[in-house]
């Protein structure tokens, strides 16, 4: 018997974990009680690490499609197939005709965190997709106008507020994102029992709102409108306060020009919050000791996506709580963090190019994945003929699925690094797949600059692997696409891209063997105040009223028109034992009653027609489901809840456990057409859709 601690990396909680191994088989995973960021912490994904490392179904060699069927081949007749297939469609028809998609797990994976950054820029598309799009961009965009840098991200000091208000994230369940903090459930109790307060926005009553002191049944997708309406009150009633921040911020006067029209009164009843809850709210905002204004995936991925990122920050800012020990502070990271070293660097911006079909912006360097499908099947010069997956499984996770399954099975070619065949991969030529998280090394580069606490913690491998690291896997696809061919000198390659990670120092006095020698992790104290010298912006100021940012305040107000008569809207619910959609094939983590249905409130249900466990019609403008219904009083009226991640299994796919517990694919319902206009991040909570019951309403059909 022997022990590993590792770094969880399936979440962004970065849990310590204790491994048990009898030789190479895992016998057992807990939560690290030394882990010095974690103590103990752990979930079910977590605990299904060995289940994954033993999957059957997981890829253990490459796949190459002859005469439609995948079968295994070696690595080099893998690569000497995407070399003889991609570079005559980038000879052809130039490098924007080969477009990557980058999932999820990728950001919590040193190989491709650092490496695939190395082959993208190789790559040199235009055509760059991520997940992104489907989730924080909207963040990254509002913090790269108000601080100059989309990575200059603060995050709620939740272990010292006194006041968390928190929308549209269920971090009990997700175990928090864009907010680094194992334990979420330990850390918001900690609040109240030190005498503050927490208070959630969200149409689901959820399990982070029942923990919570206060919980704010909003409809989806007017929390701009909300925020709005306690910046209106903020200015109305005299309560801004910008304390240390005073001289380093522009544009608050306009801020309170802008809010004028958002009163409690206005947005009442298209969010559905009375305007006396609204201005209770922001007096407490303002008069707590401390406070931190924070939103997630429920303000991201929804039609104002980016004015609400926006406003969150700059209620923090007008009650003085940026950067200051309570309020949303900056992590400072040991490693890999563009805004750690001092000295002027280009503000950001936007738009540097724009998508063919929809004229889309890019933001951060990406594009939206909400037209990939777009791009892939309208004819024309620039049109996408190859596509290469990174990790991720645009076929369950981005709007319009149904549409994108057409899209990559019209491709020329399709390349895919991943550790399964599922709906995405299946349509892939060639697969490559790579280690388990317990075959690698494990430092967490993205997540660290978003704790809640400065730490850092280094995982070596604790088995070793029949499979090349994904690293080594980047390097051998960036000969390619640079015309070196399939079979480079790795090790030369590697050195020099270690050479130049290596020079970038961090800012702490930490070498790796310090981080060897701390297995649980070294703490790096508490977060500390980086103003002014972490902003980044071309006055050198928080410019709270960027113009890319305040151009889309005519759409918000346009929406106080809007109030609801009747429509239901979509939105989505994360589950404990989920990840997005690759963790459905763990026995562990789908065992028990069928999670996919359609949560639906009594009223809406006895109006439609709709009974508990009966199937129903879900259908929007980009097409329909059927679903098992859930009537449930933890949703709002007028809203219902389908979870994401789920319709596994068809032709191709090599995932026999998720293929038992299929479930429906959420997106084949999102519509691709409706964007959060500034960032072009996809609208997945806010979907109008009709929900009809499929058998007649007077009882269960006859056999
Ligand atoms: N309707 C709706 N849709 C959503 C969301 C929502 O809330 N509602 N949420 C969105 C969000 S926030 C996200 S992040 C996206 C996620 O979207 P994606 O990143 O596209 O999807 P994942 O389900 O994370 O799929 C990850 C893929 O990576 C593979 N994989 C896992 N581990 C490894 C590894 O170590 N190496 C390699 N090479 N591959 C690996 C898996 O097999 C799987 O194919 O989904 C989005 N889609
Ligand atoms: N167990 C588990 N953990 C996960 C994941 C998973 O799939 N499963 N996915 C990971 C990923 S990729 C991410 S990005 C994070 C996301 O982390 P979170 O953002 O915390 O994710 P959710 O649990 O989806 O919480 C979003 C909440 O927004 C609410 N909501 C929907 N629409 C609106 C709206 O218009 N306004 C408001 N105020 N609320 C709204 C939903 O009801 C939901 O409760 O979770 C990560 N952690
Ligand atoms: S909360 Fe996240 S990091 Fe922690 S064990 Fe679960 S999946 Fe892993
Ligand atoms: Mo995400």
């Amino acid at each position: 018997m022997t022990t590993a601690h590792v770094t969880c990396p399936l979440c962004e909680a970065t849990c310590g974990l204790e491994v048990t191994f009898d030789g190479s088989q895992v016998t057992e995973v807990r939560g690290d009680a030394d882990d010095v960021f974690s103590r103990g912490f752990i979930c079910p994904k977590g605990a299904s690490l060995g289940a994954l490392h033993h999957d059957p179904d997981r890829l253990r060699t490459p796949l190459v499609k002859r005469d439609g069927r995948h079968v295994p081949v070696s690595w080099d007749e893998a690569f000497a197939e995407i070399n003889a297939s991609l570079l005559p469609i980038m000879e052809a028809h130039g490098r924007d005709a080969v477009a990557v998609y980058a999932g999820n797990p990728g950001v919590h994976n040193l190989s491709t965190a650092l490496y695939g950054r190395v082959f993208f820029k190789a790559l040199g598309t235009k055509n760059f997709y991520t997940a992104g799009s489907v989730d924080q961009l909207p963040k990254h965009y509002s913090s790269g106008y108000l601080f100059g840098d989309g990575m200059t991200i603060p995050v709620p000091d939740v272990d010292r507020t006194q006041h968390l208000l928190m929308l549209g994230a269920n971090p009990l369940v997700s175990n928090g994102s864009l907010m680094t903090a194992p334990d979420m459930r330990g850390r918001l109790r900690a609040i109240r029992e030190r005498g503050g307060k927490v208070v959630v926005v969200d149409p689901r009553r959820t399990r982070t709102a029942r923990v919570a002191d206060e919980h704010h049944a909003i409809r989806p997708g007017t929390d701009a409108l909300l925020l709005f309406a306690l910046v209106n009150v903020l200015f109305a009633e005299n309560l801004t306060d910008l304390g240390h921040l005073a001289g380093h911020v522009t544009g608050v006067a306009e801020v309170g020009e802008l809010a004028r029209d958002f009163t409690p009164e206005a947005v009442a009843p298209v969010t559905g919050i009375p305007a006396a809850e609204i201005r209770r709210m922001a007096r407490e905002l303002a008069a707590a000791e401390s406070a931190a204004v924070y939103g997630r995936i429920g303000t991201t991925t929804q039609a104002f996506g980016t004015l609400a990122s926006w406003l969150v920050d700059v209620l923090n800012v007008l009650t003085g709580n940026l950067d200051r020990p309570g309020g949303v502070m900056f992590p400072l990271a040991a490693a890999g963090q563009a805004n750690s070293a001092p000295g002027k660097r280009r503000p950001f911006r936007h738009g540097r190019w724009r998508t063919r079909v929809r004229g889309l912006p890019e933001v951060l360097g990406e594009v939206p994945v909400a037209t990939l499908a777009d791009e892939i099947l309208a004819p024309g010069d620039g049109r996408i003929r190859a596509l290469i997956t990174v990790s991720g499984n645009p076929s369950l996770s981005t709007p319009n699925a149904g549409r994108l399954a057409e899209a990559l099975a019209r491709l020329d070619f399709m390349v895919s690094l991943d550790i399964y065949r599922n709906e995405t991969t299946r349509h892939a030529d060639v697969i490559l797949p790579g280690p388990t998280p317990l075959e690698r090394e494990h430092y967490d580069i993205a997540l660290y600059q978003l704790a809640v606490r400065n730490v850092a913690n280094w995982t070596p491998a604790a088995l070793t692997s029949d499979l090349p690291a994904e690293w080594a896997t980047m390097l051998r696809l960036t000969s390619i696409v640079t015309g070196q061919g399939p079979a480079p000198d790795i090790e030369a390659l590697d050195a020099f891209v270690a050479g130049q990670i290596a020079q970038r120092a961090g800012p702490y006095d930490l070498t790796l063997a310090d981080l060897e020698a701390a297995p649980h992790g070294v703490n790096l104290g508490p977060l500390r105040p980086r103003l002014p010298e972490i902003l980044s912006t071309a006055s050198g100021k928080v410019e709270l009223a960027p113009e890319a940012i305040t151009v889309d305040v005519p759409r918000l107000a346009a929406e106080l028109a809007h109030v609801p008569d009747g429509e239901l809207v979509l939105i989505g619910r994360r589950q404990l034992s989920s990840n997005n959609s690759w963790m459905h094939n763990l026995e562990p983590l789908v065992r028990g009653k069928n999670r996919c249905t359609v949560q639906v409130h009594p009223d809406d249900a006895e109006r439609l027609g709709l009974a508990d466990g009966e199937p129903a019609l879900v259908s929007s403008k980009a097409g329909k489901i059927e679903v098992p219904v859930e009537v449930t009083e933890e949703i709002r009226p007028g809203v219902v809840s389908i979870p994401h991640g789920w319709g596994h299994g068809g032709p191709g796919t090599q995932t026999a456990v998720a293929a038992a517990h299929a479930g429906v694919n959420s997106n084949l319902v999102a519509d691709e057409t409706l964007l959060d206009a500034l960032s072009g991040t996809a609208v997945l909570n806010g979907i109008p859709v009709e929900v009809t019951p499929t058998r007649p309403p007077t009882g269960p059909r006859a056999a």
